[in-house]
């Protein structure tokens, strides 16, 4: 092959191909590429710089932690605030604000009717209560909406993903009454911090930055006609309620506690002594396409939608 220079050899690597190949990945490719070409010019990067982020790259990849290190440097952030501002252009607004999935979700959770136990039965924290009703913007409540909630046990880790929990523990799917409303029993979680000696903890060391998280819990809302909201709720109380590694909380988000509630009516949630409550309301706004009334989390969506660029 020929002598090159930079500019010559980014031209070749972005045009070479013996078929069309996907037209949106050859240019993303391209554009990504050549930033990077030009970050290693002009930052004067080394080959040992270099092969240190490849290494870095191959661990990250083997170790599953991809979707923290896209929360913690602020993509998925970065995403909600396209959505909101394509939202925003199109004259959509109103309903509960969305917040991101983060990558702790896993498909097919316990489905229950109206009512759950999300600790199943180990109850190493305060008792909490989270009620409320899945409602339109209008007003109207949203009948048989599928509520899909998980979050962090007392040692905030996530059951799947971190050991010592059962499969699909602190994760539940609830289907909501024809009025909409739900309720759920569980231990009011903790925050998250990300793994230590992890290929993370590695690059948010180097940065100077923390890896935790607010207390929170995630939601998955959706029902026939309604756009799918993906959400997640805040603790009040906890340090890093603005201080979140993944830039993920919002206004309108942080929930109210009612402490020293009194069990009557809570019995079916095993509950007998008082315990700490909080009533949310969902609201959901209609679903433009049936795409938007899809349950699918996100990487069910990619999968059913691969091939098409
Ligand atoms: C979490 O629990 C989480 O919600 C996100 C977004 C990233 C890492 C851990
Ligand atoms: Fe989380």
């Amino acid at each position: 092959m020929s002598e090159l220079n930079q500019k010559q050899l980014l031209e070749l690597v972005t045009s070479v191909n013996v078929a069309p190949g996907n037209a949106r990945v050859r240019a993303l490719v391209a554009r990504v590429v050549g930033d990077l070409f030009k970050t290693i010019d002009e930052l004067d990067v080394s080959a040992d710089e270099f092969w240190k982020a490849a290494d870095w790259l191959s661990r990250l990849g083997t170790s599953g932690q991809v979707g923290l290190i896209t929360a913690g440097l602020g993509f998925d952030r970065l995403l909600d605030i396209r959505a909101d501002e394509a939202d925003e252009r199109a004259g959509r607004s109103g309903g509960t604000p969305r917040a991101i999935e983060g990558p702790l979700y896993v498909a097919g959770a316990p489905l229950s009717k109206v009512e759950a136990r999300l600790d199943e039965g180990n109850s190493a924290g305060e008792v909490f209560v989270m009620e409320g009703q899945v409602r339109t913007l209008a007003g109207q409540p949203v009948a048989h909406a599928l509520i899909d909630v998980w979050h962090a046990n007392s040692q905030g880790g996530y059951s799947h993903f971190f050991p010592g929990l059962k499969p699909y523990e602190l994760r539940r799917r609830i289907e909501t009454d024809a009025k909409g409303h739900y309720r759920f029993r569980t231990a009011l979680p903790p925050g998250y911090s990300i793994p230590p000696n992890s290929p993370t903890s590695e690059l948010f060391e180097a940065l100077g930055r923390h890896g935790h998280r607010p207390a929170h819990v995630h939601f998955l809302v959706a029902a026939p006609g309604q756009r799918t909201l993906t959400t997640q709720v805040n603790i009040p109380g906890d340090t890093y309620i603005d201080d979140d590694f993944a830039f993920a909380t919002r206004d309108g988000l942080i929930v109210e506690l009612e402490r020293g509630v009194a069990p009557a009516g809570y019995e079916s949630l095993g509950i007998s002594a008082p315990f700490v409550r909080s009533r949310f309301d969902f609201v959901t706004q209609p679903a433009a396409t049936a795409g938007e009334a899809s349950p699918a989390a996100r990487l069910a969506r990619v999968q059913a939608t691969a091939g098409r660029g």
